[in-house]
């Protein structure tokens, strides 16, 4: 991707760190973004988030936060993530003192919360014009064609190929989601192996990207409650003088 786009990634890395947090540079931060979203809105297509959103323990999850990132209407091939440009954005993506990495989807119930989370904000792969969005995964099997691991060392065991995917069609190695209605191929939310890339922006190619944590508490910002209650302790204080000058 190009320096524009590696720039929307850093937006990101400034955008979901919280004051305070390992960046730690507070309201310059908060200006710096503001800028930096302006000047990559005009430079290239804008990326569109997601979340994060939590899988909660108690909803069977794993406390993990998952966000969804998406380039919006691409209008060249570098507007679209690589597979390597969508794992290091997200590692470069921090979110309450957590860095992230290309989502590793290790269980059927991990599949399904991403699945109600997101599937919405993404488009079906449709026939016969063969477009839709593409979500990248951290899952691959470069270094030894068909021993697929996850990026984190998670075992691999859970699955979700689409119909007659694996099947490293001219070398893939790469792990995407799709929703797949296409032809004979109705699998809907499925896997499917591909090149690396970037490709094409005739399609939208993202990814997910999740925080495993552990997480830290944003510290609070001077809020205009925060102001109120200086002003009027300074209220109370003033009265208290009138009253006492009363009394007298
Ligand atoms: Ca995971
Ligand atoms: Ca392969
Ligand atoms: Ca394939």
């Amino acid at each position: 991707m190009m320096p524009v786009s590696e720039a929307a990634a850093s937006v990101y890395r400034l955008d979901f760190s919280q004051q305070g947090e390992p960046m730690g540079m507070g309201r310059v931060v908060t200006l710096t973004l503001t800028l930096a979203v302006a000047f990559v809105s005009q430079a290239a297509a804008a990326i569109i988030t997601t979340g994060p959103y939590q899988w909660q323990v108690a909803g069977g999850g794993n406390d993990h936060y998952y966000m969804l990132v998406m380039p919006d209407s691409p209008q060249t091939t570098d507007d679209n993530f690589s597979w390597f440009e969508a794992r290091n954005a997200a590692a470069a993506t921090i979110y309450n003192g957590s860095a992230g990495h290309l989502v590793t989807v290790t269980s059927f119930g991990e599949d399904e919360f991403l699945r109600t989370t997101f599937e919405n904000e993404i488009e079906i792969r449709n026939y016969p014009t063969s477009t839709g969005d593409f979500v990248w995964i951290g899952l691959t099997d470069q270094t030894a064609e068909g021993n697929y691991q996850w990026l984190t060392g998670e075992s691999f065991s859970y699955s979700n190929w689409a119909s007659t995917e694996p099947n490293n069609l001219g070398n893939e190695d790469f792990v995407h989601i799709w929703r797949r209605y296409e032809g004979t191929n109705q699998d809907g939310w499925s896997w499917n192996d591909k090149q690396a890339g970037p490709f094409l922006p005739d399609s939208r190619w993202g990814y997910i990207v999740e925080f495993d944590g552990p997480f830290v508490a944003p510290v609070p910002e001077p809020t205009t409650l925060a102001i109120w209650s200086l002003l009027s302790g300074i209220g109370l204080v003033v009265g208290h003088r009138k009253r006492r000058r009363k009394a007298v």
